[in-house]
């Protein structure tokens, strides 16, 4: 084998395929079984139909394979999960593929490592299997991290079309590792020390995590002021220097959330702000599980129909989803929680309706949680058509408000939960975290 790619996710069954399609040989490993079965079958999880298209061609032509276990390759490309636990960075998934490495690295081999992780960390991998192997890194094995970029949805295009950072432990690792990429990758390639690639990936999502955070700080301002949220960051917004991005309920997947943790575990004097935006984003499901039940003491209901699980638009993707956040929050407090999403059709804690008409036949309030089309496509008389609610809040302010208030919903929506001229309602929430 050419390459072997260990984690077959959403980075890693991706790259794998794209380097099958330029002629390496590749072997894709992964620990967990389902998910080996299911590529076994042809079958990808994410929803971009190039990728299934890719997977038939490479496992036809036999130049991508796939297995539980690791075994000698020319070059290792680790792209599995590096999750944060209790706000810690957890490397085990890292540690265990070194020790499988260790057992077959040969000179002249090349390892890269896709993971996200802290300052310093591609240099103490080779030292790690310095102490196992007694190859020198950047001598007799080369080494580099390369950060993926790519977004969820889009990744194909953007798998090829990014700028990518190919931080080399030595100039000659950086060159190997280039030469590897620059198979199908069409952006621009900067070589840089392995430290630039690993501050530059976590400083990128940092970067829009606080940027969300203001955005979700301007929604409270703006809601203590009494004022429309929306029309205030549309008015900035205005500015020709000021872009501020949309608020909502809160942030989730499994890079913005995560990664700030990186740089505040290693750096927590210097990265406050970086840690205000974590603690800020995170309030949200819960700011709005209270404004859901100050609607519910209002109008004296106890049933909500929220629609979307995904953590993002038109995705089928729940990793860290807020959504969940609010639906236990509110399952805490005794709300009847059903839940409805187009893409995503099951959750290990939480029953999904198969139809909307399901989530919402016997509810009170209907609350739009995540902008998929298909939501904003809902016809607002059909709607009236599968439900009895007639209360709306609207979590995305991407709904026609008036052709829904035409249909006799009382329309809210997040940060302005005031309706024809009302004042404040939510002084009596008792969510807590
Ligand atoms: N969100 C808001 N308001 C906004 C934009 C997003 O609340 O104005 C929320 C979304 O609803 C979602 C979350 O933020 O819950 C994250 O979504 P996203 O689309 O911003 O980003 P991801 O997590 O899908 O992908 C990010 C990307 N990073 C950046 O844009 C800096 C992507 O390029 C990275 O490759 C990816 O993280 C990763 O793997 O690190």
């Amino acid at each position: 084998m050419d390459i072997t790619v260990i984690g077959l996710g959403y980075v890693g069954l991706p790259t794998a395929l794209l380097l099958a399609s330029k002629g390496y040989e590749v072997l894709g490993v992964d620990i967990n079984e389902t998910h080996l079965k299911r590529i076994e079958d042809g079958t990808v999880y994410f929803d971009e139909p190039i990728w299934q298209k890719l997977l038939k061609e490479n496992t036809l032509n036999h130049n991508f394979k796939t297995s539980d276990t690791l075994t000698k390759s020319d070059t290792y490309i680790i792209a599995v999960p590096t999750p944060v636990k209790d706000s810690k960075l957890d490397m085990t998934y890292i540690f265990n593929v070194l020790d499988e490495i260790a057992d077959v690295l040969e000179r002249g081999n090349v390892i890269i490592l896709e993971s996200t992780v802290k300052p310093g960390i591609t240099k103490e991998i080779g030292e790690i299997l310095y102490q196992k192997t007694q190859l020198i890194p950047g001598k007799d094995f080369y080494l580099a991290h390369v950060p993926e970029r790519v977004i969820p949805g889009n990744s194909y295009y953007e798998l090829i079309n990014n700028s990518r950072l190919i931080g080399g432990i030595n100039d000659i690792s950086s060159q190997k590792v280039y030469d590897i990429y620059n198979s199908f990758v069409k952006g621009e390639m900067i070589k840089c020390e392995s430290e630039y690639a690993e501050i530059s990936k976590i400083v990128e999502n940092s970067f829009r995590d606080l940027n969300i955070a203001f955005a979700n700080e301007v929604l409270l301002i703006s809601e203590k002021l009494g004022l429309d949220p929306w029309k205030v960051i549309e008015n900035a917004n205005r500015h020709p220097r000021v872009n501020i991005l949309n608020p909502g309920i809160g942030v989730g997947g499994h890079c913005i959330p995560v990664d700030p943790w990186f740089l505040h575990q290693g750096y927590p004097e210097e990265a406050g702000l970086v840690l205000q935006a974590r603690l800020r984003n995170d309030y949200m499901p819960i700011k709005v599980s209270k404004d859901i039940q100050s609607l519910l003491e209002k109008y004296k209901k106890k049933k909500v129909a929220i629609l979307g699980c995904a953590y993002k638009p038109d995705s089928n993707d729940d990793r860290e989803s807020p959504v969940y956040e609010i639906v236990k929050n509110l399952i805490s407090v005794g709300v009847e929680v059903t839940l409805f999403d187009p893409n995503v059709k099951s959750h290990r804690e939480f029953k999904i309706e198969n139809t909307l008409e399901s989530a919402v036949n016997d509810v009170d309030i209907i609350v739009i949680a995540v902008a998929h089309k298909e939501f904003l496509e809902l016809s607002p008389s059909v709607l009236r058509s599968i439900t009895p609610s007639i209360i709306i809040l609207d979590c995305t302010n991407m709904i026609n408000k008036d052709s829904y208030e035409a249909n006799n919903f009382d329309m809210y929506l997040l940060g302005n939960l005031k309706v024809k001229g009302e004042k404040e309602l939510y002084e009596n929430a008792t969510v807590s975290r």
